[in-house]
Order: structure tokens, then C-alpha cells, then sequence
């Protein structure tokens, strides 16, 4: 593992200039430099393991314009209960048993019922004892449910800002930017870290990716984990619909400068090739992990929607020379 400074801390009061400069670098001076920055705070070749399991699907009464959950969308998906605790933590065994460092359980909500928080806890606590790292993305919370899931043992709670605050209100209308940074500081303030991120290919521009990177990258403390999705774009849901006929798929080249910005801006943060990756080839995840990008989801399934897989994963690694890490995110955190 490549030594962290000790007392360095990251800049948290980026321009959106400096960070337009960045994007705007000729793409190999920017790989070089998201690289340099990869490898003086990260393991060269490791890639960090996260599975996803939906724990209560689809009906959300939120209408982001990208999910198929969102009860407003007419993905043909059925809305369900909250699993029971005992399907979820036979679904954390199997993910352990994989080789996965950490279970991610999504719930389709716009924040937790105040009834469902003994077993929300009660599957964290169990998820824990394989020695699984636990994340939980669940909607808005409470400053007293983070605290709850704090004390269970939750480790990671993700929250995406998705998109820039200016893009915001054509891909969300029933939430604000500000109320998805009350709950970030509402997590943090718990003592949970922080898994925060978007998604590339929402008919963003680049000055919308690049106010996206600044957001993140001018919170109080930058995430401990940046995913980046690519667009999955679905049927019924607007954003599938909208781009069916137009190159709905994020150019590559302008993906893949997301990731480098993401990592020179937040250099400690785990960058995360999140959705998108099926459709990705072998050339541009490389691409990705040379600007920064060194965590995946495994499996063949993210929420709703398909994954690369563990056969496609080994094929990558090997082909690659990519290795499992074993996370040592949390004592990194501790140390700052
Ligand atoms: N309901 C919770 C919330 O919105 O915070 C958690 C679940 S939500 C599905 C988690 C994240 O998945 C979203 O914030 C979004 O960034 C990502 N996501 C959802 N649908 C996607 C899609 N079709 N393509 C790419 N990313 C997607
Ligand atoms: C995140 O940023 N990506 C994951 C996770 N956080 C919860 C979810 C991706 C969902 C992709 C679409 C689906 O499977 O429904
Ligand atoms: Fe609901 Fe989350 Fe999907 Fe939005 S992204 S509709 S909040 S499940």
C-alpha cells in the first residue's frame, strides 16, 4: 500500500476553474497527472470489491428521471417490501464468500420509515460479522437514524449529488441539492463515511460535470468513496426515453476525464467504475483505472439492472494485472 502523508489533508477549496483547466488538459497530460496523484495515495493495481443488493425495490415516490424505481416511471418493475433480515445476510454470505470487501443494501425510499430502522440495524450488525464492510444508500436521513445505523456498525452510507446543482432540477423535481447535502452532513456528523458521487450521461455538459466535480470536491470533508456511473439508460424511465435517439451513452474520452478530475481533486478519495461498465469496454475501464478509478461493483447484477459479472471480472483483472484490495479505508480515515 503507498504511503499516505502523514497530516496531509486535501484541498477542499477547489475553483471551478482549476477544475475546467483540468478537464480541459490534453488527455494524456491529464492521465499522467491523475495517475502520479493515483499512486502517491493508493496501491498501484488494487481495486477495491463492492456488491449491491436492492433490499426494498422500485415504487419510490422520488421522480429522478434516471431510475426505474421511481413509482412515476413506467419501467414495468414491481414495487416490493423490505426483504426480510434473513434473505439479506444469506445474500452478504455469498457476496463474502466471493471475495467482496464490502455489501452495499439500496432501498428504493425517499427516506426510512422510523419503523424500519430494528431491522435496517439488525442487517447491519449481521452483514458486520462476516467481516463484510456494511453501506447502506436508503434516501434522506435523520440526524437520529444516522446516528441509529451508526451504532449497529454501519460504515459507509452513499448519497449521490448525481449532477451539477445546476443540472439538478431537470433530472430530480421532488428533492433539492440542498436537502441531499443536509443528509451528507447529517452522516457525517454520525461518524459514517461518506460514499458520494454521480452519474455521467444525464444530457449534462462538460460545465455541469465539472460543477459536479467541484461540488464534491469543496465538501467540508471529500467523500471517502466517489462513484461514477455511466448512464444506464431504461426504458419507461425519462432520461431512457429522452436519449433513445440521440448517442445516449457518454463519450468515453469524456468519461474517463470525469475519473482523472475526480481523483487529482479528491486524492485520497476510492474512486468508483461504477453502472455503466456492462456497456464499457475492456479498453476504457483500463482507461478508467489509469485516471483513478480503482473500485468496482462485482456480480452480475447492480440494483435493477445488470452487471459485467465475476466471469467478465476475472477476464479484466487477469488481462489487467488488476488485484483484489483489502480495504484499509477506515484506519486511513481514523488517522486524519
Ligand atoms: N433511493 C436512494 C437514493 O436515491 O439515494 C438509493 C438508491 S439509488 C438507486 C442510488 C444511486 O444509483 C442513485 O443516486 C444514482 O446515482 C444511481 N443510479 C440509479 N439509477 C441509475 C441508472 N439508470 N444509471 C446509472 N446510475 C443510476
Ligand atoms: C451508485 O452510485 N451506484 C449504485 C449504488 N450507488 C447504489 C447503483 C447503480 C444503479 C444502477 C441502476 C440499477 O441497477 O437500477
Ligand atoms: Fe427513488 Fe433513489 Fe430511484 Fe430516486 S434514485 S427514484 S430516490 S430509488
Amino acid at each position: 500500500m503507498a504511503a499516505v502523508t502523514p497530516g496531509a489533508s486535501s484541498r477542499t477549496d477547489w475553483s471551478r476553474g482549476e477544475i475546467a483547466a483540468l478537464f480541459d488538459l490534453p488527455f494524456m497530460d491529464l492521465l499522467w497527472r491523475a495517475q502520479g496523484v493515483h499512486r502517491a495515495h493508493h496501491a498501484a493495481n488494487e481495486v477495491q470489491l463492492s456488491t449491491l443488493l436492492s433490499i426494498k425495490t422500485g415504487g419510490c415516490p422520488e421522480d429522478c428521471g434516471y431510475c426505474s424505481q421511481s413509482a412515476s416511471a413506467d419501467s414495468g418493475l414491481p414495487a416490493s417490501k423490505l426483504m426480510d433480515v434473513e434473505a439479506v445476510v444469506a445474500a452478504a454470505r455469498a457476496a463474502a464468500d466471493g471475495g467482496s470487501d464490502r455489501f452495499c443494501m439500496g432501498a428504493a425510499w425517499r427516506s426510512p420509515k422510523d419503523r424500519d430502522m430494528d431491522a435496517l440495524c439488525d442487517m447491519v450488525g449481521q452483514v458486520k460479522g462476516f467481516g463484510l464492510e456494511t453501506c447502506m444508500t436508503l434516501g434522506m436521513l435523520t440526524g437520529d437514524q444516522a446516528r441509529r445505523l451508526k451504532a449497529a456498525g454501519l460504515d459507509y452510507y452513499n448519497h449521490n449529488l448525481d449532477t451539477s446543482p445546476e443540472h439538478y432540477a431537470e433530472v430530480v423535481t421532488t428533492r433539492t441539492y440542498a436537502d441531499r447535502l443536509d443528509t451528507l452532513a447529517e452522516v457525517r456528523a454520525a461518524g459514517i463515511s461518506v460514499c458520494c458521487g454521480g452519474i455521467m450521461g444525464m444530457g449534462e455538459t462538460r460545465a455541469d460535470r465539472v460543477g459536479f466535480v467541484h461540488a464534491l470536491a469543496t465538501l467540508p470533508r471529500h467523500p471517502e468513496s466517489v462513484p461514477i456511473n455511466a448512464l444506464v439508460p431504461i426504458a419507461g424511465t425519462v432520461l431512457g426515453d429522452m436519449l433513445r435517439d440521440v448517442p445516449a451513452r457518454i463519450d468515453d474520452v469524456e468519461f474517463v476525464r470525469t475519473v482523472a478530475a475526480a481523483r487529482i481533486t479528491m486524492p485520497r478519495a476510492i474512486v468508483r467504475l461504477s453502472a455503466g461498465r456492462e456497456s464499457m469496454s475492456v479498453a476504457t475501464q483500463a482507461l478508467c483505472f489509469l485516471a483513478g478509478a480503482n473500485s468496482i461493483f462485482t456480480g452480475d447484477r447492480l440494483l435493477t439492472t445488470g452487471n459485467a459479472g465475476d466471469n467478465a471480472d476475472a477476464a479484466l483483472f487477469e488481462a489487467l494485472g488488476l488485484k483484489p484490495m483489502h480495504s484499509e479505508e477506515p484506519a486511513r480515515v481514523a488517522a486524519e
